[in-house]
């Protein structure tokens, strides 16, 4: 349990922290504030972290400090909002230290550490975290409070989803009181450069819809891109663009197709319902959840798109 976890804090002095690979708010957010809590504590902190983190997650000093590799032995690694141990970018630092923490609100996690806490009752690791502070009797520092609303309200859709309780409203107020300019964290996570919109003009003008307007399709080419090729760039503008076809009134399947190569594309698919993706995606040697699915096709974008809409029909 959490308590176990606290021990094993209060025992170690250097300590990797750790999340999964193309870290969100919640995950950037936590990995931070934690980080800033073990530095009150006077540990010593090494967050490796992906390079495929967007500049718009870097609302705070902390993040500065982030590294992609380490040589370093450590007494303790904890990992953060990561369901599965080879999700985490780093994952191979973890028999770096003598022992391994988890801390999670994934139902489907794995407790892959020596020591699990995982707890699907709350919205955003974050929420863990400011128990922790509390457990250990450390106050939130203004720095923190910022890295914790951006947990909090990445992974809430601003406080909107269903998985937002009392407790996550009432975390929220006690942030508040330590600073009040999160408008301006709020505005950094929705804005966008003029990069992505051009890549947004493209999968709209590409966009096929068929089955009833239930099923939407898009496209992006390598010529699209900014490089010419789907460098870590182009990815990071379309990350979460699916969503925003996925986001059409009836649609119940959504996939975004990214061209890679002369004859390789890498496919997203969402399901709004039930309609199973990963079965889909699966075909292709691919996989993910029912809901949330990845492959990789080969051909030419025609082919591959009327093959597409030949295996995806619902209802
Ligand atoms: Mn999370």
């Amino acid at each position: 349990m959490i308590n176990s976890i606290i021990d094993l804090i209060k025992k170690s002095n250097k300590i990797l922290i750790i999340t999964h690979k193309g870290p969100d708010g919640d995950a950037v957010g936590s990995v931070c504030a934690l980080g800033l809590l073990l530095k009150e504590l006077g540990k010593e902190v090494t967050y490796v972290m992906d390079n495929l983190i967007s500049g718009k997650m870097k609302i705070e000093k902390e993040s500065d400090y982030f590294v992609h590799t380490t040589e370093d032995k450590f007494d303790l690694a904890i990992a953060l909002d990561c369901s599965e141990k080879t999700f985490l970018f780093g994952h191979e630092y973890l028999q770096n230290a003598n022992e391994v923490a988890v801390i999670d609100h994934h139902i489907t996690n794995k407790k892959y550490g020596d020591k699990n806490y995982v707890s699907h009752k709350v919205a955003a690791v974050g929420e863990i975290i400011i128990d922790i502070y509390e457990m250990l009797g450390v106050n939130i520092s203004y720095e923190a409070a910022a890295w914790l609303y951006l947990s909090l309200a990445t992974d809430t859709g601003n406080f909107r989803y269903s998985n937002v309780t009392a407790d996550t409203h009432k975390k929220t107020a006690m942030l508040y009181e330590i600073r009040s300019d999160f408008d301006k964290i709020n505005k950094q996570i929705e804005q966008y450069g003029l990069t992505r919109l051009k890549y947004l003009s493209k999968v709209i003008k590409n966009i096929i819809v068929y089955n009833n307007n239930k099923v939407i399709i898009s496209y992006i080419e390598i010529n699209d891109y900014v490089n010419k090729t789907l460098d870590e760039e182009a990815e990071m503008q379309l990350q979460n663009m699916i969503d925003i076809i996925r986001n059409v009134e009836n649609i119940e399947v959504a996939v975004l197709i990214k061209q890679a190569e002369n004859e390789l594309f890498k496919v997203s698919l969402r399901s709004n319902g039930d309609f199973d993706v990963a079965a889909v995606a699966k075909q292709y040697g691919g996989g993910g959840h029912k809901k949330a699915a990845g492959c990789n096709a080969n051909g030419n974008i025609g082919n591959i798109i009327s093959e597409l809409k030949k295996t995806i029909t619902v209802q």
